[in-house]
Order: structure tokens, then C-alpha cells, then sequence
């Protein structure tokens, strides 16, 4: 695996922008081990990306991105939301579905892929909002789960319709007023991780990406998991501090103290037996790689 399978044409090279030309070449791609602390020296993200100053969105995209541990074989199901803006400017191949519809067009494009590239590991991962995971799209998103499809669903949870200015999501918490739902949701946030666990996902997580190496861990078990065993949901805490009223500053804070005990955010995670097991087997053998390279 390396960066040649996202060279650009080299036609087109002398008209890329300098950043689009900047992200490819400073990929991490082909690196063993590639993680979140890689993100100083590489680019997976134009900075210029279309989210708002300070939007925990962007620094979620970013771990994921250095996470993932296929890139090169990894393709991005992305939705209408503010997720879309952010699509253009990543470098992993990624498809845009129409809202709500990105778990069966990720359905079938894992099944394609299998067909295409028989042998080879590819990856799918869905990334779309609350709005398109559990409103609109939640038919599609229970179709694929028990259909046991093998490809990762992230959502990112900011509790509302943020691309749209405001308007309720299944996902808001109790009582919150949004700029377009002035009347205050009038009960309490759907569990969805709950639903995922007894619609048949192997793995699910409930959680914010205040922390990166967390984020890391999840994103690798995830992938890996959906890639041997079955589906796998990350439900992932980016708030749109917009609409909650704080500054480009203060969407850590919020985070922190969205996962304390007690919290809607604090950390839940779900793993059947065999994704255990193969988990614990992973682990062996990344042991026994080190120790060789120790050795050696
Ligand atoms: C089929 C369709 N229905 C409705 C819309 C309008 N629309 C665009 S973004 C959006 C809300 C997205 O909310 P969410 O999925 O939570 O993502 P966020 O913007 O909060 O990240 C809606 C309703 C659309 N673009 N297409
Ligand atoms: S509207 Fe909210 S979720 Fe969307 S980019 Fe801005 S801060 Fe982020
Ligand atoms: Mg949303």
C-alpha cells in the first residue's frame, strides 16, 4: 500500500491548488501505524475546510482520517449535512448519497467493492449527521445493521439539523430550544447506541472526541471489527457550538463536560463475544510483531 494509488494526474498537476497538491503528497499513507500524533507532520484535511471557526467537527474529521487503517483502500460515505462541506477537501476517496440514504448506498457499494477486488481489503465507512443517521435515514440505517453489512457507521452527534439553522433532531436532548424548534424537545434523546447494540452491531460506542487517542482506539476497532465480524456504530459527540452559544474556543470544554458520570456523553461501549475475541487476538499478535522488531 502507498501513496501511488493517489498520485495526481500528472496532466493535471500544474493546475491543482498548492493545497490540494499539499494534501496528497503529505498523506500518511503506506505508514505502519499511523495514528493521531501524526496529524503535525501530515494532512489529511485542507485547513480551509468550510466549518465554522472552532467547530469540533473539523478536529473529529482529522483524527479519523490519520486513524483509519486502510486509507488507500477506504472509501467515505458522506451525507447532506454539515459532514458534506467537509468531504470535498479530505484525501480518502469518499461518495456523496442523498440525505439519508448513506447506509444502503454504502450496503451496496461494500457488496461491489467484494466483487470488484475479490481478495483485496477495502473498507467502508459511513460519516453523516444525526439528522441523516436517526431521522431521515434511520430505515436505511436499521436495514443495514440487520442485513449484518460489514462496514463501520460514524455519526456525528450534535443533537440538531445544524446545516439547516437549527430544527429538532431524534437526537436532541430533553427541553433544548434550537433557533428553528422554539417550542423545546419535548422528550428525551433516542438511545441509538442501545438500538445498535440489539440491532445486531458487533461493536458500538458511544462517545466525544475530546480525546484523541480515544478516537484512534475506537476508529481502528471499529474498521477492523466490521471488517471480520459485522457492523459497527460509533456515535461521536462533535458539538455545533453555534447553536449552543459558545465560541470557537469553548467546543473542547463543552465535551469535557458532556462525558463526565452521569453525563449524555460518558463513555459506553458494547462488544460481542467474538468481536472480544478478536480484539484479544489482535492485540497478541501486535505484541508479538513488536517483540520481533525488538529482536531484530
Ligand atoms: C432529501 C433531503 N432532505 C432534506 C434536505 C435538507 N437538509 C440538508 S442538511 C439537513 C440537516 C442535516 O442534519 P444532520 O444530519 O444532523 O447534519 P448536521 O448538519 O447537523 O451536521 C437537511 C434536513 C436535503 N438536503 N435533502
Ligand atoms: S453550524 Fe455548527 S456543526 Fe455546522 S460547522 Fe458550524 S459549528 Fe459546526
Ligand atoms: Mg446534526
Amino acid at each position: 500500500m502507498s501513496k501511488e494509488k493517489i498520485q495526481i494526474c500528472p496532466e493535471f498537476y500544474d493546475i491543482m491548488p498548492p493545497e490540494y497538491r499539499d494534501l496528497v503528497e503529505q498523506a500518511t499513507y503506506g505508514k505502519e501505524g499511523r495514528g493521531w500524533k501524526d496529524i503535525g507532520q501530515s494532512k489529511e484535511l485542507i485547513e480551509s475546510h468550510s466549518l465554522c471557526a472552532g467547530c469540533p467537527e473539523s478536529m473529529a474529521f482529522r483524527y479519523i482520517l490519520a486513524s483509519l487503517p486502510n486509507p488507500e483502500d477506504t472509501v467515505m460515505v458522506g451525507s447532506t449535512g454539515c459532514t458534506s462541506l467537509v468531504f470535498p477537501m479530505v484525501a480518502v476517496h469518499n461518495i456523496h448519497s442523498l440525505f439519508g440514504n448513506q447506509n444502503a448506498v454504502a450496503s451496496g457499494l461494500k457488496r461491489a467493492l467484494s466483487v470488484r477486488f475479490p481478495g483485496r481489503i477495502k473498507d467502508v465507512v459511513v460519516l453523516a449527521g444525526d439528522g441523516a443517521t436517526v431521522d431521515i435515514g434511520l430505515d436505511m440505517t436499521l436495514q443495514a445493521w440487520f442485513r449484518q453489512e460489514k462496514f463501520t457507521t460514524i455519526c456525528f452527534d450534535n443533537e440538531l439539523y445544524a446545516n439547516t439553522g437549527g430544527q429538532e433532531s431524534g437526537l436532541m436532548r430533553k427541553g433544548f430550544v434550537a433557533k428553528m424548534a422554539p417550542v423545546g424537545k419535548t422528550f428525551d434523546k433516542v438511545r441509538l447506541p442501545e438500538i445498535a447494540r440489539e440491532s445486531g452491531c458487533a461493536y458500538v460506542v458511544n462517545c466525544t472526541v475530546s480525546k484523541p487517542n480515544l478516537v484512534e482506539k475506537v476508529i481502528r476497532n471499529a474498521v477492523l471489527i466490521a471488517r471480520e465480524i459485522g457492523p459497527t456504530y460509533l456515535q461521536l459527540y462533535t458539538p455545533c457550538i453555534l447553536e449552543i452559544g459558545k465560541n470557537s474556543m469553548e467546543g473542547l470544554q463543552e465535551m469535557r463536560d458532556s462525558e463526565k458520570p452521569g453525563e449524555r456523553f460518558r463513555y459506553y461501549e458494547y462488544v460481542t463475544d467474538s468481536a472480544k475475541q478478536f480484539l484479544a487476538d489482535l492485540e497478541a499478535k501486535d505484541k508479538q510483531t513488536a517483540a520481533t522488531a525488538i529482536e531484530a
